[in-house]
């Protein structure tokens, strides 16, 4: 939960944690042992330093597309990411203030793809003759929310879900999940001493029965060593597909980021430290197992 105004980005922000929270059950497990241990005095005090969202790159789709709604809020366009073995692309969107999370968005080379999978996300996707986000009034918050939360495209098969698994879990996800907010994180560095540390914060997570990722190890650090992040594996859905059948398949997940202060900081006093002064952007090592969290081979370790 952000902020009382009424102003769309404020409106969508809102909209997307409370679908979010409803439908992963690990949101509000962490929320309320926070809670209950006092490290927060209340929900909004927990600092969501980014979310996530996964896009298909054929026409009109894809980052070009989904980016539009964030950029006409003021978020700025950052660096660029690509993930070779996964066959993504990604970029991050600097926040108009810092009280807004960045915005992480990735998208799948369609194009890469076996003919076979890529025909079935064209059987689902050729329909798409425009980019559905022009067709919006990005000044009206209610109707962009809505839009995140509407599918574009019929559930597939089954056996089509399957096919897609097999060779990109991050393929199958988004044919199912779409647009869905795709994780929220927890700035730890703005917690209280204890909880604060990546260590200690996992920990904790562990001590209430949360099951975290462990892709590359569960903390993943970058270069410079200041972006350390760690994430939750997503929970198993009964989902119903477009012949009937049902499958357990994962859905969302959350994670957790430690930005540490830049060097050229280091002597500020603790209370003058703001979040520009601390490690920023994200880190392509990193994302890489980050991504996992919502994959076969950490759910069902
Ligand atoms: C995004 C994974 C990467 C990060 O913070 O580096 C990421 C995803 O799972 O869609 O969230
Ligand atoms: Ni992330």
């Amino acid at each position: 939960m952000y902020f009382e105004e009424n102003n769309p980005i404020d409106v969508v922000l809102n909209d997307l944690f409370e679908h979010y929270r409803a439908n992963v059950a690990d949101v509000d497990k962490i929320t309320k042992a926070l809670l209950e241990r006092a490290v927060v005095k209340q929900q909004t005090d927990i600092v969501n330093d980014h979310i996530a969202f996964r896009t298909l790159g054929v026409p009109h789709l894809g980052v070009q597309s989904f980016e539009k709604i964030f950029l006409s809020f003021g978020y700025k366009k950052m660096d660029y990411y690509y993930f070779e073995g996964k066959k993504l692309d990604a970029y991050w969107y600097a926040p108009p203030s810092p009280e807004y999370p960045r915005i992480f968005v990735s998208e799948l080379r369609v194009a890469e793809l076996s003919q076979d999978a890529q025909d079935i996300i064209t059987k689902y996707t050729k329909h798409i003759t425009a980019d559905p986000v022009d067709a919006l009034d990005l000044n009206n918050g209610k109707e962009l929310a809505a839009f995140l939360q509407k599918p574009l495209w019929d559930l597939p098969t089954s056996k089509e879900y399957e096919t897609l698994l097999a060779e990109s879990e991050y393929a199958a996800w988004v044919i199912y999940n779409r647009y869905y907010l795709n994780h929220y994180t927890i700035s730890i560095h703005e917690l209280k001493d204890g909880y604060n540390t990546l260590e200690e914060f996992n920990a904790f997570l562990e001590s209430i029965g949360i099951k975290l990722n462990t892709s590359g190890g569960k903390i993943k650090t970058s270069a410079d060593g200041l972006l350390r992040q760690s994430s939750t594996v997503s929970a198993l859905y009964d989902a119903s597909f477009s012949d009937g059948q049902v499958l357990k398949i994962a859905g969302s997940y959350v994670e957790f980021a430690e930005r540490s202060v830049l060097p050229e900081y280091k002597e500020l006093p603790a209370d003058q430290i703001t979040s520009k002064h601390r490690r920023d952007g994200f880190e392509t090592n990193n994302a890489d197992k980050i991504f996992e969290s919502t994959y076969t081979t950490q759910i069902k370790q």
